[in-house]
């Protein structure tokens, strides 16, 4: 069987729905999953949906896309502007890796402007709320096909 587009979410996503949905959005992280998984279905692809907290478990769990994935669709949430490990994990990768944002970072406060992915991904998707897990599964797809 071909091998799942990992789509991992960092700490406080888990919330998603329930505060700021003037910048988040009104969906759960359960109906983005939907959404995602539908569509990855759509290009005859599956996804192993992942949330921790954790700094370590999100760490772990992209060096298992290495052997495990055909992709990674990954928003590392606060962890994008803070951790050289999950810099340094990503960088081990070999297969397509999309940074994915609910808000644009670049419009908010100044802290959010830098961020520890970017220079390890493939491409980038930010600002285009629940919609963008979507989007970033139909990228991947793209580069997969
Ligand atoms: O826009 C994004 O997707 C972010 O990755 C979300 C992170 C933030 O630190 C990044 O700068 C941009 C925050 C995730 C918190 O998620 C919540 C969503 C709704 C309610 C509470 C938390």
């Amino acid at each position: 069987m071909a091998k799942p587009i990992f789509v991992l979410n960092g700490p406080n996503l888990n919330l998603l729905g329930t505060r700021e949905p003037d910048i988040y959005g009104h969906e759960t992280l359960a109906d983005v999953e939907t959404l995602a998984r539908e569509r990855a279905q759509s290009h005859g692809h599956r996804i192993e949906f992942r949330q921790t907290n954790h700094e370590g478990e999100l760490v772990t769990w992209i060096q298992d896309a290495r052997d495990q994935a055909a992709a990674l669709v990954i928003n590392p949430a606060g962890y994008t502007h803070t951790s050289v490990a999950v810099h340094d994990a990503l960088k081990m990768l070999e297969i397509p890796v999309i940074e994915l944002h609910l808000s644009n970072p670049h419009k908010r406060e100044p802290f959010r402007h830098r961020s520890f992915v970017s220079s390890a991904a493939t491409g980038i998707v930010a600002g285009l709320g629940p919609k963008g897990y979507g989007i970033a599964v139909d990228a991947v797809a793209a580069l997969l096909d």
